[in-house]
Protein backbone atom coordinates (compact mmCIF):
# COMPACT_ATOMS: atom_id res chain seq x y z
CA UNK A 1 0.00 0.00 0.00
CA UNK A 2 1.21 3.34 -1.22
CA UNK A 3 0.74 7.03 -1.14
CA UNK A 4 2.93 9.50 -2.30
CA UNK A 5 4.20 13.33 -0.64
CA UNK A 6 6.10 15.62 -2.15
CA UNK A 7 7.59 13.63 -4.86
CA UNK A 8 8.28 10.92 -2.29
CA UNK A 9 6.71 7.19 -2.11
CA UNK A 10 5.85 6.58 1.17
CA UNK A 11 4.73 2.68 1.68
CA UNK A 12 2.86 0.89 4.51
CA UNK A 13 4.22 -2.44 4.33
CA UNK A 14 3.30 -5.86 6.20
CA UNK A 15 6.74 -8.02 7.22
CA UNK A 16 9.78 -8.21 9.03
CA UNK A 17 11.98 -5.04 8.47
CA UNK A 18 15.15 -7.45 8.18
CA UNK A 19 13.97 -8.06 5.19
CA UNK A 20 14.13 -4.93 3.36
CA UNK A 21 15.95 -3.35 0.73
CA UNK A 22 16.48 -0.15 1.53
CA UNK A 23 19.62 2.29 2.35
CA UNK A 24 18.65 2.34 6.13
CA UNK A 25 16.34 0.10 8.59
CA UNK A 26 15.51 1.86 12.16
CA UNK A 27 16.00 -0.06 15.45
CA UNK A 28 13.60 0.41 18.13
CA UNK A 29 16.34 -0.26 20.63
CA UNK A 30 17.19 0.26 24.70
CA UNK A 31 19.27 3.46 25.85
CA UNK A 32 21.79 1.20 26.66
CA UNK A 33 22.16 -0.05 23.04
CA UNK A 34 22.42 -3.63 24.61
CA UNK A 35 20.23 -5.24 21.38
CA UNK A 36 16.95 -6.76 23.29
CA UNK A 37 13.26 -8.18 22.02
CA UNK A 38 10.95 -7.25 19.53
CA UNK A 39 12.62 -6.08 16.15
CA UNK A 40 15.75 -4.97 18.29
CA UNK A 41 16.04 -8.72 18.54
CA UNK A 42 15.18 -9.46 15.10
CA UNK A 43 17.84 -6.42 13.48
CA UNK A 44 20.66 -8.10 16.18
CA UNK A 45 20.12 -11.58 14.86
CA UNK A 46 19.92 -10.86 10.85
CA UNK A 47 22.88 -8.30 11.16
CA UNK A 48 25.10 -11.13 13.44
CA UNK A 49 27.18 -10.55 16.47
CA UNK A 50 29.04 -7.10 15.34
CA UNK A 51 26.44 -5.16 15.42
CA UNK A 52 26.43 -5.77 19.06
CA UNK A 53 29.79 -4.86 19.41
CA UNK A 54 29.19 -1.44 17.07
CA UNK A 55 26.18 -1.06 20.03
CA UNK A 56 28.20 -1.30 22.71
CA UNK A 57 31.04 1.16 21.31
CA UNK A 58 28.92 3.82 21.22
CA UNK A 59 27.21 3.11 24.51
CA UNK A 60 23.75 5.00 24.89
CA UNK A 61 21.25 6.32 23.20
CA UNK A 62 18.74 9.16 25.28
CA UNK A 63 15.29 8.94 24.24
CA UNK A 64 14.16 10.43 21.47
CA UNK A 65 17.77 10.65 20.04
CA UNK A 66 19.30 8.21 17.34
CA UNK A 67 22.98 6.43 16.91
CA UNK A 68 24.15 5.00 13.62
CA UNK A 69 25.69 1.47 12.66
CA UNK A 70 26.27 -0.23 9.43
CA UNK A 71 24.07 -2.98 8.59
CA UNK A 72 26.66 -5.71 8.79
CA UNK A 73 25.24 -8.91 7.29
CA UNK A 74 21.77 -7.05 6.51
CA UNK A 75 21.05 -5.87 3.09
CA UNK A 76 20.86 -2.19 3.94
CA UNK A 77 23.78 -0.18 4.77
CA UNK A 78 23.39 2.04 8.27
CA UNK A 79 20.86 1.01 11.02
CA UNK A 80 19.37 3.66 12.75
CA UNK A 81 19.11 2.90 16.07
CA UNK A 82 16.50 4.98 18.30
CA UNK A 83 14.79 4.87 21.43
CA UNK A 84 11.23 5.53 21.50
CA UNK A 85 9.48 6.53 25.07
CA UNK A 86 7.91 3.76 27.34
CA UNK A 87 4.35 4.40 27.21
CA UNK A 88 3.22 6.13 30.91
CA UNK A 89 0.02 7.33 29.90
CA UNK A 90 0.47 9.91 27.88
CA UNK A 91 1.18 12.82 30.41
CA UNK A 92 4.72 12.65 30.43
CA UNK A 93 6.10 13.81 27.19
CA UNK A 94 5.41 10.44 25.01
CA UNK A 95 4.06 12.07 22.44
CA UNK A 96 7.38 14.70 21.71
CA UNK A 97 9.51 11.88 22.48
CA UNK A 98 8.29 9.51 19.71
CA UNK A 99 7.72 12.20 17.29
CA UNK A 100 11.68 13.27 17.45
CA UNK A 101 12.79 9.59 16.70
CA UNK A 102 10.82 10.38 13.54
CA UNK A 103 12.23 14.10 13.04
CA UNK A 104 15.59 12.95 14.40
CA UNK A 105 15.99 9.51 12.01
CA UNK A 106 14.67 11.58 8.71
CA UNK A 107 17.32 14.42 9.44
CA UNK A 108 20.31 11.86 9.55
CA UNK A 109 19.08 9.86 6.68
CA UNK A 110 19.17 13.38 4.99
CA UNK A 111 22.69 14.01 6.16
CA UNK A 112 23.93 10.61 4.89
CA UNK A 113 22.45 10.79 1.26
CA UNK A 114 20.15 8.24 2.52
CA UNK A 115 17.42 7.34 -0.41
CA UNK A 116 15.12 4.79 1.26
CA UNK A 117 14.68 4.19 5.05
CA UNK A 118 12.39 1.92 6.85
CA UNK A 119 10.55 2.48 10.22
CA UNK A 120 9.41 -0.25 12.52
CA UNK A 121 6.42 0.90 14.89
CA UNK A 122 8.59 2.52 17.44
CA UNK A 123 7.36 2.12 20.93
CA UNK A 124 4.41 0.00 19.63
CA UNK A 125 5.74 -3.52 21.05
CA UNK A 126 7.14 -3.83 24.13
CA UNK A 127 7.05 -0.02 24.94
CA UNK A 128 2.91 0.14 25.07
CA UNK A 129 2.78 2.87 22.84
CA UNK A 130 -0.89 2.68 21.58
CA UNK A 131 -1.05 2.23 18.05
CA UNK A 132 -3.17 4.68 16.45
CA UNK A 133 -1.76 7.26 18.15
CA UNK A 134 1.78 6.23 17.18
CA UNK A 135 0.77 6.00 13.76
CA UNK A 136 -0.89 9.49 13.97
CA UNK A 137 2.76 10.77 15.03
CA UNK A 138 4.75 8.86 12.27
CA UNK A 139 2.42 10.24 9.43
CA UNK A 140 2.23 13.55 10.50
CA UNK A 141 5.96 14.00 11.30
CA UNK A 142 7.01 12.07 8.02
CA UNK A 143 4.48 14.85 6.55
CA UNK A 144 5.93 18.06 8.67
CA UNK A 145 9.30 16.40 7.65
CA UNK A 146 8.88 16.19 3.84
CA UNK A 147 7.46 19.64 3.71
CA UNK A 148 9.90 21.74 5.29
CA UNK A 149 12.95 19.84 4.35
CA UNK A 150 14.94 22.25 2.24
CA UNK A 151 16.84 19.50 0.14
CA UNK A 152 16.99 15.96 0.61
CA UNK A 153 17.54 12.82 -0.98
CA UNK A 154 14.76 10.74 0.26
CA UNK A 155 12.72 8.80 -2.28
CA UNK A 156 11.42 6.01 -0.10
CA UNK A 157 9.83 5.69 3.16
CA UNK A 158 8.91 2.42 4.37
CA UNK A 159 6.33 2.17 7.68
CA UNK A 160 6.84 -1.78 8.27
CA UNK A 161 3.53 -3.22 10.21
CA UNK A 162 4.64 -6.70 11.88
CA UNK A 163 1.20 -6.75 13.32
CA UNK A 164 -2.40 -6.42 13.06
CA UNK A 165 -2.73 -3.22 15.24
CA UNK A 166 -0.14 -1.46 13.51
CA UNK A 167 -1.26 -2.50 9.95
CA UNK A 168 -4.74 -1.44 11.09
CA UNK A 169 -3.59 2.25 12.70
CA UNK A 170 -1.43 2.65 9.05
CA UNK A 171 -4.39 1.95 6.84
CA UNK A 172 -6.51 4.65 8.64
CA UNK A 173 -3.68 7.26 10.07
CA UNK A 174 -2.11 7.18 5.90
CA UNK A 175 -4.55 9.56 4.07
CA UNK A 176 -5.10 8.22 -0.08
CA UNK A 177 -3.28 4.97 0.54
CA UNK A 178 -3.87 2.39 -2.01
N1 LIG B 1 10.07 -6.33 11.78
C1 LIG B 1 9.28 -5.24 11.92
N2 LIG B 1 8.60 -4.94 13.05
C2 LIG B 1 8.73 -5.81 14.08
C3 LIG B 1 9.53 -6.97 14.02
C4 LIG B 1 10.22 -7.22 12.81
N3 LIG B 1 11.02 -8.29 12.66
N4 LIG B 1 9.45 -7.61 15.21
C5 LIG B 1 8.62 -6.89 16.00
N5 LIG B 1 8.17 -5.80 15.30
P1 LIG B 1 9.26 -3.64 20.02
P2 LIG B 1 9.42 -1.07 21.46
C6 LIG B 1 7.23 -4.74 15.72
O1 LIG B 1 8.79 -4.33 21.24
O2 LIG B 1 7.99 -1.16 21.83
C7 LIG B 1 13.25 -4.28 22.77
O3 LIG B 1 13.52 -5.30 23.65
C8 LIG B 1 6.31 -5.04 16.87
O4 LIG B 1 5.20 -5.82 16.43
O5 LIG B 1 10.28 -4.29 19.17
O6 LIG B 1 9.97 0.23 20.94
C9 LIG B 1 14.26 -3.15 22.85
O7 LIG B 1 15.54 -3.60 23.20
C10 LIG B 1 5.90 -3.63 17.28
O8 LIG B 1 4.82 -3.18 16.46
O9 LIG B 1 9.87 -2.17 20.36
C11 LIG B 1 13.67 -2.26 23.90
O10 LIG B 1 14.02 -2.70 25.19
C12 LIG B 1 7.14 -2.78 16.95
O11 LIG B 1 7.99 -3.63 16.15
C13 LIG B 1 12.19 -2.42 23.70
O12 LIG B 1 12.00 -3.70 23.09
C14 LIG B 1 7.94 -2.30 18.15
O13 LIG B 1 7.97 -3.32 19.14
C15 LIG B 1 11.63 -1.39 22.77
O14 LIG B 1 10.24 -1.51 22.74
Amino acid sequence: MLTRKHGVTIELWRGDITRLEVDAIVNAANNGLRGGGGVDGAIHRAAGPELLQACMHIGHCPTGEVRLTPGFRLPCRYVFHTVGPVWRGGDEGEETLLANCYRNCLQLAAEHAVRSIAFPAISCGVYGYPALSAMHIAWQQISDWLTEAPEHSLQRIVLVAYDDAVWQAGCRVMPGIS
